[in-house]
């Protein structure tokens, strides 16, 4: 049995030298020293062996099982340790290659300009107050005195959701629910941004738009009051020295009202296509607080005076930038929003 042994051990070495890769050796292995491999079922025969030979044949059975073991783990390393090298070898990684990059947003032009209104008016001493854009009838029509059959609410079709209820088509309510929970104290400084919904849709007007309002409430708050807040506010937005002209207007909600005109920012007034070869660009309404408004606010226009705004964020922003597409502030073109 012993020479038996030592046979399977030749033929086993030969196999696992010449073995070159791993399913080879893990063959011989089973071969072998498996459950049903050759050494296993010889030593099986141990059992009718004499003791003394017995003895003598277990030890030599278990150092070549021994060392068959150890000679396949030692071929098994080096078989990896190859591998390993080849693959080193042929993926040449270069670490001084660039990294994918990865795309950062930036705010939206609409956005931009909205921060910039209101640090301009937070630096006049302003706070900002935001609302609803589901509003009540009463806050959007009624208290700005706007009545039911009044023509002005034509001019702001509007998106229903109820009899008394609909999509602000202004920024306005939200002023008189600053005035409700104000009064009577004084003053009112607030600005009031957002978006306002108006049943109109073509290439100057889309039914979803932004505004901020603007509302002064006072003791002795004059006209003069109001021309150079918006003069300032005008200056600094456009970051130039402006002409302003106020033409005469109507707002239900202001008395009187006017609307405001800067000197054109493309040709400094000269005439362009920009302003229609005016010199002028109208860019908001503005007026003295009506006193019914007041009153509908908690205030005694008596005693108190005040002065309001509204102007279109799309509008400041495509003179700002010289854009002319309203509709390509809601396309979402990555080619349009990554100029900004
Ligand atoms: C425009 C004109 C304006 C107001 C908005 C206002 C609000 C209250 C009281 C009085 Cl609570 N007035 N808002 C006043 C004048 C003009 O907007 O053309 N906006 C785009």
């Amino acid at each position: 049995m012993i020479e038996r042994l030592k046979e399977i051990r030749a033929a086993a070495e030969e196999k696992i030298m010449n073995a070159s890769d791993l399913d080879s050796l893990r063959e011989v292995k089973v071969k072998t020293l498996g459950r049903k491999g050759e050494i296993t079922v010889l030593l099986r025969g141990l059992k009718d062996l004499a003791a003394d030979e017995r003895a003598e044949t277990g030890k030599v059975g278990n150092e070549i099982k021994q060392a068959l073991e150890q000679l396949i783990e030692e071929k098994i390393a080096e078989i990896k340790q190859r591998e390993m090298e080849t693959k080193l070898a042929r993926e040449k990684i270069d670490i001084s290659l660039p990294g994918t990059l990865i795309q950062s947003g930036s705010l939206h032009p609409l956005s931009r300009v909205a921060n910039e209104i209101k640090d301009i008016f937070i630096g006049m001493g302003f706070s900002i107050a935001e609302g609803p854009e589901i509003e009540y009838d009463y806050y959007n029509f009624e208290a700005l005195n706007i009545p039911k059959d009044h023509p002005a609410r034509d001019m702001q079709d509007s998106f229903y959701i109820s009899d008394d209820i609909l999509l602000r088509t202004h920024t306005s309510p939200m002023q008189v629910r600053v005035m409700e929970k104000t009064a009577p104290q004084t003053p009112v400084k607030i600005i009031v941004p957002g978006k306002v919904y108006r049943r109109d849709d073509d290439a100057t007007h889309s039914p979803m738009f932004h505004q901020v309002e603007g509302l002064v409430i006072d003791e002795s708050i004059t006209f003069g009051h109001l021309k150079g807040t918006l003069l300032a506010f005008a200056e600094r937005i456009f970051e130039q020295e402006l002409q302003v002209r106020y033409r005469p207007s109507f707002f239900p909600f202001t008395e009187p009202s006017a609307e405001m005109d800067i000197s054109c920012v493309n040709c400094k007034g000269k005439g362009c296509r920009v302003c229609s070869y005016s010199g002028w660009l109208e860019i908001l309404g503005a007026g003295m607080v009506n006193p019914k408004v007041l009153e509908n606010g908690g205030y005694d226009p008596e005693k108190v005076t005040g002065f309001a705004f509204g102007l279109g964020i799309e509008r400041i922003a495509m003179l700002k930038y010289g854009i002319n597409d309203l509709r390509l502030f809601y396309d979402n073109d990555k080619r349009f929003l990554a100029q900004f």
